[in-house]
């Protein structure tokens, strides 16, 4: 029994030292850490977020991001850059609340691009939800070289936390994985991560609610994480997380 759980650890600590660095990482458990990390678009006013105990994904924590416009037909927006980093898996969660409780939010978005916004991105991609009948009861892709929206394989009838993925391997093909299914590769290739963000859009004419919940975003530079084998609950992607971050 003994022998078992050492080879088990064992087993552990080689993967661990294999594996790369996580280089960003918010569990949305303060609000200070929050603002420090995440700036708006410039010339915009500071993104209307809050740090909500409605859900959390994170273990020992009790909070999540809350994006909740104030103004309807408003769009809010909050970003972090990196330095176009190649390999790059971006990984956040997203809380489901069940398109069988005709719960969908109308609309947020996880927001990724090889530049520094949207708007100077030549590769960038929203993943997300949205009120938009054609996307009911699926997740949502925008591949913006492409001009595309992807209606995602993946359902979302039950409450569940929910993973999105992107990520960018060493040849610069990218692709989106939602909760482990492959559901997009880009049409070209990645020059590398810049952005991570956030968008949020208030509207209620769709039969959607506007107030959104995501939990630990997840920057790792490597394209092999090999969290796929966790648990529902990503126990041990966030011990190995805290492992690293020590
Ligand atoms: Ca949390």
């Amino acid at each position: 029994m003994r022998l078992t759980f050492f080879v088990l650890i064992m087993v552990l600590s080689v993967s661990l030292n294999v594996s790369a660095n996580r280089i960003f990482y918010d569990n949305f458990e303060s609000k200070d850490v929050t603002m420090n990390a995440w700036k708006p678009k410039a010339g915009a006013n500071y993104p209307e977020f809050e740090i909500s105990p409605a859900y959390n994904f994170t273990v020992g924590g009790k909070t999540c991001l809350k994006l909740a416009p104030t103004n309807m037909q408003d769009w809010r927006d909050m970003w972090h850059t990196f330095n176009k980093i190649k390999p790059a898996r971006v990984i956040v969660r997203f809380y489901e609340r069940g398109w069988k409780n005709k719960i969908k939010v109308d609309q947020q978005y996880i927001l990724i691009g090889d530049g520094t916004t949207d708007e100077d991105s030549a590769n960038f991609c929203q993943i997300g939800q949205t009120g938009n009948p054609a996307h009911d009861g699926h997740y949502s892709i925008f591949d913006a070289v492409a001009n595309t929206w992807i209606h995602t394989k993946t359902a979302t009838d039950e409450p569940r936390w929910v993973k999105f993925e992107l990520v960018i391997y060493d040849d610069g093909t990218a692709k989106v994985f939602v909760d482990n299914t492959e559901e997009h590769v880009f049409t070209s290739k990645w020059s590398g991560l810049g952005t991570v963000g956030f968008a949020s859009y208030a509207r209620n004419d769709r039969g959607g609610v506007i107030d959104g919940y995501w939990d630990d975003l997840e920057v790792y530079d490597t394209s092999e994480v090999t969290i796929s084998a966790v648990s529902p609950n990503g126990k041990l992607a966030v011990c190995w997380g805290d492992i690293k971050q020590k």
